[in-house]
């Protein structure tokens, strides 16, 4: 399964999922949409729109933060 999560530092969304990897110890690989205009760009082509937090599950964009804990819950946790 390929996992991107996009976010930037100081989105307090961002925060509640990037606490909730830490709590539980995930690893996902991670893309600052402020870093350049690229990462931004890349998530609006997946996802038709900028927000953040945004993790994109083998492509599909889930936006939502607790629509990503959900399915990080559902999928990731043992
Ligand atoms: N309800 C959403 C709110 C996400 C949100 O408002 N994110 C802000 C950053 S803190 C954002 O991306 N705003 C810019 C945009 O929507 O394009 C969630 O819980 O994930």
């Amino acid at each position: 399964m390929n996992l991107t999560l996009y976010y930037f530092p100081g989105c307090p969304f961002c925060g509640r999922v990037l606490a909730f990897m830490e709590e539980h110890t995930l690893e996902v690989p991670k893309k600052n949409i402020h870093e350049n205009d690229a990462v931004r760009s890349e998530l609006i082509e997946i996802g038709q729109k900028s927000q953040v937090p945004c993790l994109v599950i083998d492509g599909k964009a889930l936006y939502e933060s607790n629509d990503i804990i959900n399915w990080m819950e559902a999928n990731l946790l043992k």
